[in-house]
């Protein structure tokens, strides 16, 4: 794929020879896995109706290759691109295994993300198909593919094929003009190079909507495999998914993957409710789960009312934000588990406490890298020179490795920005490194707001709102909040026709409803002013416009 840029010859040769990358597809090790644990439970949770499901390895295949001849049938090919858009229901497993095994390339998209993500993820990745739930929490999916294939249409693109799970077709007229169904079964993909990109991940964003992220086999499956030796996963491991099971962490750190990987059993949260893990728990005997840092509070409080039986789980995971080192104190003794923190992102690097660390550093720091062949830069974080700080100091962190992307999924300025010449990826994260390795999160240098794990770029807030016709001007910021970490805050300066300032802030909630953007992306808080403080003029001058509102608000 011309327009990914990938690892350079020296760098593949020498993960090779150090055994991080393998021939291993994923196709190549779910069907290992089927034969070796056939009989195992893999997957527990709820499908898109509602009915509790247990599959084992053997019914999972079954699904997967049930989900991929419907996927053919959509006329879906190898090599093409599957947008998913599933909440925590088994189908989301067997979609994502029906994939890899007929070769065709998972997109990431998480139930929350409206009109404007869906129909940029399908233009930018030029998707054959849109899997989704047709009724999630109440929400009616069919309708919001409608409009985004309407959307596509208009744009001149070809829509995508609709799957929905609740009702998948597998004999149906292919949709949108694709080529009529066969009935033949769809076989594991032969021959597929481990260092193909095997599916592409979203990140974050920082600049305009998520960008996609092309991980391969080889890179993945190395992260999944070091993630699942680190967190000691078996066979009798057990874990509750509770976050987005698309989103990286849930997927991969160990995640779903790890998991399976391990021979263990995945069990699916249907919502993210305490009382449901509790529940799931107890009747399945978990002994890993992950959470961010507002969901680990929750259940501080939680459990000293329910005071559940928790006395399998092992370890509690709290990664995707900052977790306040007051609360990691209380979290072991309160739920009576070995806390871990992860630090990562869907590009790559992922850090990682031990078992084995003091408790001083698993209370204080965001983890070590997995592998001793993650590069790890950190560098003065406004001199665009970027020399490195000293040991101790606050920097910008760069990190380079085995798992780290070398670039996005055709977007040539964002890799422009994003990595280095020598091909360093500028995580936008600032840390200290500490003697031991071990990284601490200190804050963040892009414009991003994190709020509760779930990131949001300032500008898919502002952009929209500029077109406003009663905005003059807009900054979106986050601000600090107890339980969220950050919460969205828009500060608008309103045109002075403005037709009624006191419902000009729920006018423009619902104008970015309206505008498409995922659930989670709309302001907590839309403050009105009339004179914005002045900032040098300068490249980051926005930047430096969201700090001194950030803190002239924080004052008043
Ligand atoms: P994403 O781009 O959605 O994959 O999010 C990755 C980003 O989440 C990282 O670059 C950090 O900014 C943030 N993040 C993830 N885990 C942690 C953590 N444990 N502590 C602080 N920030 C984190
Ligand atoms: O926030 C993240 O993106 C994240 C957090 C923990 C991640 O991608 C991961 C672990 O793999």
């Amino acid at each position: 794929m011309a327009s990914v840029r990938s690892w350079p010859d020296e760098f593949r040769l020498r993960y090779r020879a150090a055994g991080l990358w393998h021939e291993e597809t994923f196709a190549d090790f779910l069907a290992d896995r089927t034969d070796r644990f056939a009989s195992r439970t893999a997957v527990v949770g709820v499908d898109a109706h509602g009915d509790e499901q247990r599959w084992t390895y053997r019914e999972l295949a079954a699904r997967a290759a049930h989900a991929a001849r419907v996927l053919r049938d959509a006329g879906v090919r190898e090599g093409d691109r599957v947008v998913l858009t599933l909440p925590n229901v088994v189908e989301f497993v067997a979609f994502v295994a029906g994939c890899f095994r007929m070769g065709a390339l998972p997109v990431f998209a998480q139930p929350g993300h409206r009109e404007a993500e869906l129909t940029q993820f399908c233009l930018l990745s030029d998707a054959a198909a849109l899997v989704l739930c047709g009724d999630t929490a109440g929400y009616d999916h069919r309708g919001l593919a409608e409009r985004v294939t309407g959307e596509l249409r208009r744009r001149g693109g070809t829509p995508p094929a609709v799957v929905d799970v609740q009702d998948p077709v597998t004999d149906g007229p292919a949709l949108a003009g694709r080529p009529a169904a066969t009935t033949a079964p769809v076989t594991v993909r032969p021959g597929a190079s481990a260092e193909e990109v095997a599916f592409l991940q979203l990140s974050g964003g920082t600049t305009g909507i998520s960008k996609l992220i092309p991980r391969t086999h080889a890179d993945y499956l190395y992260s999944v495999r070091a993630s699942a030796e680190i967190c000691e996963l078996d066979e009798q491991s057990v874990m509750l998914v509770v976050l987005p099971a698309a989103h990286n962490f849930a997927m991969s750190s160990p995640g779903i993957l790890g998991v399976l990987h391990a021979g263990g059993t995945v069990v699916l949260a249907p919502d993210p409710s305490p009382r449901t893990a509790f529940r799931l728990i107890e009747q399945e005997r978990v002994t890993l789960t992950a959470l961010v840092p507002p969901l680990a509070q929750a259940w501080l409080s939680s459990v000293r009312r329910r005071r559940p039986d928790l006395s399998s789980l092992r370890v509690l995971q709290v990664g995707g934000a900052k977790l306040a080192d007051t609360v990691a104190a209380q979290l072991g003794p309160a739920l009576g588990v070995r806390v871990q923190q992860v630090f990562g992102m869907a590009e790559g690097l992922v850090n990682y406490t031990r078992a084995d660390d003091p408790e001083s550093v698993t209370l204080t720091s965001q983890g070590r890298p997995i592998s001793d062949h993650d590069e790890i830069r950190i560098v003065h974080p406004t001199d665009p020179a970027e020399p490195e700080v000293g040991d101790g100091e606050e920097g910008a962190l760069l990190t380079r490795g085995p798992y780290t992307i070398r670039g996005y999924y055709r977007d040539e300025i964002a890799d422009r920005d994003s990595f280095t010449a020598d091909g360093f990826y500028r995580t936008g994260d600032l840390v200290r490194r500490l003697p031991s390795g071990h990284l601490v999160v200190t804050g963040r240098a892009k414009d991003q707001i994190n709020r509760a794990g779930e990131k949001v770029a300032c500008e898919e807030l502002e952009q929209p709102l500029l077109a406003h016709p009663e905005v003059l001007d807009v900054v979106a910021l986050g601000l600090p909040d107890p339980y969220l970490g950050e919460r969205i805050c828009v500060v608008v300066r309103p045109e002075p026709e403005a037709a009624s300032i006191d419902t000009l802030p729920e006018r423009l909630v619902a104008h970015l409803r309206d505008s498409g953007l995922a659930t989670w992306k709309l302001p907590d808080d839309v403050r009105l002013l009339d004179v914005f403080p002045t900032t040098h003029v300068g490249k980051n001058s926005r930047r430096e416009l969201r700090q001194l509102l950030a803190s002239h608000l924080q004052e008043i």
